[in-house]
């Protein structure tokens, strides 16, 4: 099991964190998505580590976009 945050930024209320969970979850992997409205952060639960890149590209997908 691997966790991985990343911040998401432009998240305003509780669709815009199921969009993200929505697409994130879709990766390969990914087991548990937990989004922080407040402070941006997406915290990726999934049974191998998951790249980056996907992870940027799913949040970009729901409309977002990774900060760090
Ligand atoms: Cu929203």
């Amino acid at each position: 099991m691997t966790t991985t945050v990343v911040t998401a930024s432009g998240m305003t209320c509780g669709c815009c964190v199921t969009s993200v969970r929505t697409e994130v979850e879709r990766i390969p992997g990914v087991t548990t998505v937990a989004v922080d409205l407040g402070t941006g952060a997406v915290s990726i639960d999934s049974t191998t580590a998951i790249r980056p890149d996907l992870i940027a590209a799913a949040i970009g997908r729901a409309g977002y976009t990774v900060t760090e």
